[in-house]
């Protein structure tokens, strides 16, 4: 589904629309679900950016600040940029678990869409330049500093939400965004933006279990499960912890409770959920092979990758304390005796005290730990833990 900017030629544009259409049959064709031009300039929503800055919603996230220039000019991420094709994909599919127990957002079930995009975006690049349509393009999927939903919104592909999602009727939140920077300057296509907007609906804020949804449309990552399980490298706050439920690895909670996008087709066949996430058990991530190379090996073009072993195994130990379990009980203990990760001994302390705390020697278990404890930051989280959960 495209949507042309129709208005009518306009003088001296007149070859540069059916460019366009060309330019966005083309990104269709390759496999995108949605493609829109914006001119490459400041996004509409970049004084939501600096003040969403200047509130510390970013968290630990400081290469957002650092790109703060870049999002206000995006001419500094390239200079002869002039159009941005911005690009969708679909990645609706059934909710995700590992065996067990223990969610991982679903975006992240396949191959990862960065490289799955990314290889897309260059070969549709190649293949404009092939046929004469543009001189030269640079991709980019996500980790770039582009407002990616604001750019994509100028561009047609959607409506800005209250979840903070691009949304679009049929797509819902379930799809990534990319985009290709053009050396040309094209007829921009939102003119028709598709139909739809929140109305009076609230399901996402209310559905938060941390209340990150802080006004409609504003996220504080400080607060957001998805910033606490992927992007911060310390360990999950004490405050996040209960609020994790059964979140492994982001959420997908305000995008299940959206009515929008409700009812899609799966696309299991292009992002095939993989093994090491369906066979899976929390048990096993809390158990994943130390060594970084044995980890990037085995994760190999997965999204999970970005948490890292000890992002994975802290999160499945917390995981295992709010959902207990008999087997889950021993891998915590040992992982709390034994793990070469300061994070993960003090998660697996929380979850004993969290899952198991009223079984005898739990608590004594998790104070010896304390005691042998050598890492300063993990004795300081297991004696908070105590306090909360003991
Ligand atoms: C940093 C980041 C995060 C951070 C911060 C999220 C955030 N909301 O800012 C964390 C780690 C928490 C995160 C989580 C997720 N992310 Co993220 N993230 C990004 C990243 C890299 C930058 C986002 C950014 O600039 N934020 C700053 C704020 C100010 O900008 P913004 O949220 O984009 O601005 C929009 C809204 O704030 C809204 N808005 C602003 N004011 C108002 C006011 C009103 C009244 C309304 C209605 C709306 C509204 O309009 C803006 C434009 O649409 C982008 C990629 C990119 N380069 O853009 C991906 C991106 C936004 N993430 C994405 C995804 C899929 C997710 C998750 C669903 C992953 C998951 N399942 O765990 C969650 C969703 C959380 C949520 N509800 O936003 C997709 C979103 C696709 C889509 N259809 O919208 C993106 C675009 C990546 C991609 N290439 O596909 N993410
Ligand atoms: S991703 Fe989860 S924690 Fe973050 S805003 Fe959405 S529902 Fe809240
Ligand atoms: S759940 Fe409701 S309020 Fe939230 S994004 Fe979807 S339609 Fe908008």
């Amino acid at each position: 589904m495209v949507f042309i900017w129709s208005k009518g030629p306009q003088k001296g544009k007149i070859g540069r629309m059916s460019q366009a259409e060309n330019i966005l049959g083309m990104a269709l064709d390759i496999g995108f679900d949605l493609a829109g031009l914006a001119p490459f300039r400041t996004p509409s929503r970049s004084q939501q950016y600096g003040a969403w800055i200047d509130q510390g919603r970013h968290a630990s996230m400081g290469w957002m600040e650092t790109n703060r220039p870049l999002i206000e000019d995006p001419t500094r991420f390239m200079a002869e940029g002039k159009t941005l094709l911005m690009v969708g994909l679909s990645h609706s599919r059934p909710p995700l678990e590992l065996q067990g127990g223990g969610r991982v957002a679903r975006y992240a079930a396949g191959r990862d869409y960065h490289n799955w995009m990314g290889k897309r975006l260059k070969r549709l690049a190649k293949q404009m330049v092939a046929e004469g349509l543009i001189e030269g393009a640079r991709s980019a999927v996500d980790a770039v500093p582009l407002m990616e939903r604001s750019h994509a919104e100028e561009a047609g592909l959607g409506f800005a939400s209250k979840a903070a999602n691009l949304l679009h009727p049929r797509f819902g939140p379930w799809f990534f965004l990319g985009e290709l920077v053009l050396e040309i300057e094209l007829e921009p296509t939102p003119a028709q933006m598709p139909a739809g907007s929140c109305g009076t609906c609230t399901a996402c804020l209310d559905a938060c279990p941390t209340g990150a949804l802080v006004s409609p449309g504003e996220l504080d990552a400080r607060l957001c499960l998805s910033w606490a399980t992927i992007e911060q490298r310390g360990s999950v706050p004490h405050e996040l912890r209960r609020d994790l439920g059964e979140w492994v690895f982001g959420c997908d909670i305000c995008s299940e409770v959206c009515p929008w996008g409700t009812g899609l087709p799966s696309t299991e066949d292009r992002f095939p959920v993989r093994p090491e996430i369906a066979e899976s058990s929390l048990v096993d991530w809390l158990r994943l092979d130390p060594d970084p190379e044995v980890f990037k090996d085995q994760f190999s073009g997965m999204a999970v990758r970005r948490a890292g072993r000890e992002g994975l195994s802290a999160n499945s130990a917390l995981v295992l304390g709010n959902h207990p379990q008999e087997e889950g009980r021993g891998a915590l203990q040992s992982a709390l005796e034994q793990d070469p990760s300061p994070k993960v001994r003090e998660s697996a302390a929380w979850a004993l005290l969290r899952g198991h705390g009223k079984d005898h020697g739990v608590q004594a278990g998790v104070a010896k730990a304390i005691a042998r404890e050598s890492d300063p930051g993990a004795q300081a989280a297991m004696e908070r833990s105590l306090e909360l959960e003991g």
